[in-house]
């Protein structure tokens, strides 16, 4: 496209699979071993915070031994070199694009590696675990959770989003099974704005009727070679 200034990117779980975190809705996969209502939503949260709590000190433990893999890798190139606006807005809650390089990237559903206190509504980088209720830094009230936006949230940054999308001339979704909303119907929205929309994944997704073209693959794979011709 000789026109293509402005991008999009909607990343989901799959991005992250080949560096060995988890999705949500392969066999095995997070949502299987505990149920969504349990695990990721406030009502969850009040009826057994210990279970909730063990839920997510436990991915936060496990993302900091994995690493990005060539998918975060050639986002961070493409973030590096492209001279138009880039916006990688991202459903996942571990920090890899980052990590990759990625600067311009956007956690819609919040990230593992903060603490949310829910007495002063300070957010603190955390690393360690929550179960034990540690104080938290600001007012030292034992009133931290997960800052990850769970079902029935309002996703962050929802304008800052819609704004990108509006001014895009490309919008590409990676990895992400089109099972969520509100990121489940970006594409519908870009389409309605006369954007072109890519799909990049392993299997055909939810969404993937309403791409202009959805290309089936693994992401470490897809990617590199999508930005190696978008830079080219
Ligand atoms: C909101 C953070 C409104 C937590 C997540 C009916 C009843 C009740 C609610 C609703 C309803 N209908 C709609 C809703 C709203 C609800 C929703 O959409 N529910 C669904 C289940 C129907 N949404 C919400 O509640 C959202 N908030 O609507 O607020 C509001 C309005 C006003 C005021 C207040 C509120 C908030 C949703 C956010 C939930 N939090 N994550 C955590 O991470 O623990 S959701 C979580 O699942 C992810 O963040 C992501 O968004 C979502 C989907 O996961 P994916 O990333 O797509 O992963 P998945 O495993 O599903 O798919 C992986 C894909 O990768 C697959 O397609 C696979 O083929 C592919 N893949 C695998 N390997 C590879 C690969 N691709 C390439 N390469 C590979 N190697």
């Amino acid at each position: 496209m000789a026109d293509l200034r402005n991008i999009v990117i909607l990343t989901g779980a799959g991005i992250s699979a080949e560096s060995g975190i988890d999705t949500f809705r392969s066999e095995g996969g997070l949502w299987e071993q505990h149920r969504v209502e349990d695990v990721a939503t406030p009502e969850g949260f009040a009826r057994d915070p210990d279970l909730v709590l063990r839920f997510y000190d436990m991915r936060r433990e496990a993302i900091q031994t994995k690493l990005p893999n060539p998918a975060h890798e050639a986002l961070a190139r493409l973030d590096a070199e492209w001279d138009g606006e880039l916006l990688i807005v991202t459903q996942n809650v571990d920090d890899l694009h980052e990590r990759a390089g990625a600067k311009r990237v956007l956690h819609m559903h919040g990230t593992h590696l903060n603490a949310w206190c829910t007495a002063c509504d300070v957010r603190t980088p955390w690393t360690g675990p929550l179960i034990d209720r540690p104080p938290c830094p600001c007012c030292g009230e034992s009133a931290l959770r997960p800052d990850v936006v769970w079902f029935g949230e309002m996703p962050y940054e929802m304008e800052r989003i819609y704004a990108a999308i509006r001014r895009a001339d490309l919008f590409v979704s990676i990895g992400t099974s089109g099972a969520v909303y509100p990121a489940a119907g970006f594409v519908r929205d870009a389409r309605n704005l006369g954007v072109q929309t890519l799909e990049l994944n392993l299997e055909r997704s939810e969404g993937s009727h309403r791409f202009h073209e959805t290309r089936l693959g693994r992401a470490s794979e897809l990617v590199p070679a999508w930005v190696g011709q978008v830079l080219s």
